[in-house]
């Protein structure tokens, strides 16, 4: 790959700039609010291709801006921050990391759904208080052999499915269309599944389409002894919504990797016992990062080139 001139939008883990760094020119975008891609806009005919990340994204705005533009590049899966169909229009193609982070996620989403029945986290304060010495925890809620309903079976809610299937869940889905290939049962209606389900996990694609798709009327059919975990976008659950429920026990408990307005969490969340809370780490592992940026750089590679992408989302 010859040294050209890539415009970076926002951070992205260290090896993977360093890598970019030595490679190429590596110019560094303004705020995805700006109207113009840089201040100085003198350089942007120079630019060939863009780097992101999924919740980063790049504005479609930005794309006509750029003329020598041949790829972007975006670390994740997420599609919701990316202008697809501007890229489609101009025949730029946009890579993605799919797969490479669908047991990390589906991991982490286990172990908040674990975390949120049986209060890990909660009793890891309790025994750091002291409290144990003036009596015990508090009974938990059973996990193995529960009713779980995802939202969203695609690669990732897949991989929630094979580990819940392990702890011998009843296991069933919410998708538009049945997924194909899988045994586990389709459910049409999402308040249907919540009424079900002793677990609600979020693994569906972020974006317009999906903006409080769990919404008051979803959390109160979880009910009071349910669960929400979220791996998916914060955009996906009305967290007004949310809040309230929590606060007034018609929903029993959340596990949340993802918010609304990233990484600012909402006070009423950070107060109450019955969350459990992340921040937005479950591609987050060594291992896991590391095949990203590899795709990152692989799909890169490939659009400088002129080549097929390895993983193309538009
Ligand atoms: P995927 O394979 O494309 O699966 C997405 C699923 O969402 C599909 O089952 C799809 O089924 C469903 N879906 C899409 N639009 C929908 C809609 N409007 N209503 C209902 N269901 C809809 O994607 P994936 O690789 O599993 O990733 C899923 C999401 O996880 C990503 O988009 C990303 O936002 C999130 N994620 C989060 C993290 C994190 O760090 N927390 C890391 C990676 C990914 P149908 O098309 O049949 O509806
Ligand atoms: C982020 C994610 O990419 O893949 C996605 O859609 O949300 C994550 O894997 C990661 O947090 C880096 O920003």
């Amino acid at each position: 790959m010859s040294r050209t001139t890539l415009l970076q939008i926002g951070p992205l883990m260290p090896a993977l700039e360093a890598s970019l760094r030595e490679q190429h020119e590596v110019l560094s975008a303004q705020s995805p609010s700006a109207a113009t891609p840089l201040a100085d806009m003198t350089d942007a005919v120079r630019v060939t291709a863009v780097v992101t990340s999924a919740p980063v994204g790049v504005p479609a705005a930005w794309l006509p801006q750029l003329p020598a533009l041949k790829v972007v590049s975006s670390f994740g899966v997420g599609l919701d921050q990316l202008p697809l169909d501007a890229a489609r229009a101009m025949g730029l193609p946009v890579g993605y990391t799919p797969d490479v982070l669908n047991d990390c996620v589906a991991d982490l989403a286990m172990g908040l759904l674990i975390d949120g029945a049986r209060r890990i986290a909660a009793a890891d304060r309790f025994v750091r208080r002291g409290d144990w010495l003036n009596g015990r925890y508090p009974l938990t809620t059973r996990v193995s052999g529960k009713r779980l309903g995802i939202v969203g079976l695609g690669r990732i809610g897949q991989a929630v499915a094979r580990r819940a299937a392990g702890f011998d869940m009843d296991i069933a889905y919410n998708n538009r269309q049945p997924a194909e290939g899988v045994a586990w049962r389709h459910e049409p209606s999402l308040l249907a599944l919540a009424e079900w389900a002793d677990f609600l996990v979020l693994t569906v694609a972020g974006g317009e389409s999906t903006r409080h798709l769990v919404n008051a009327r979803v959390l109160r059919a979880l009910g009071p002894q349910g669960l929400l975990v979220n791996v998916a976008r914060g955009s996906v659950v009305d967290e007004a919504a949310l809040i309230a429920c929590l606060h007034s026990g018609e929903l029993g408990g959340a596990a949340l990797d993802v918010f609304d307005d990233e990484p600012r969490v909402p006070e009423a969340l950070l107060a109450m016992e019955q969350v459990v809370l992340a921040p937005h780490m479950a591609s987050g592992t060594r291992d896991t990062r590391q095949a990203m940026a590899d795709l990152v750089l692989a799909n890169l590679s490939a659009g400088l080139s002129g080549e097929p992408l390895p993983a193309r989302a538009a």
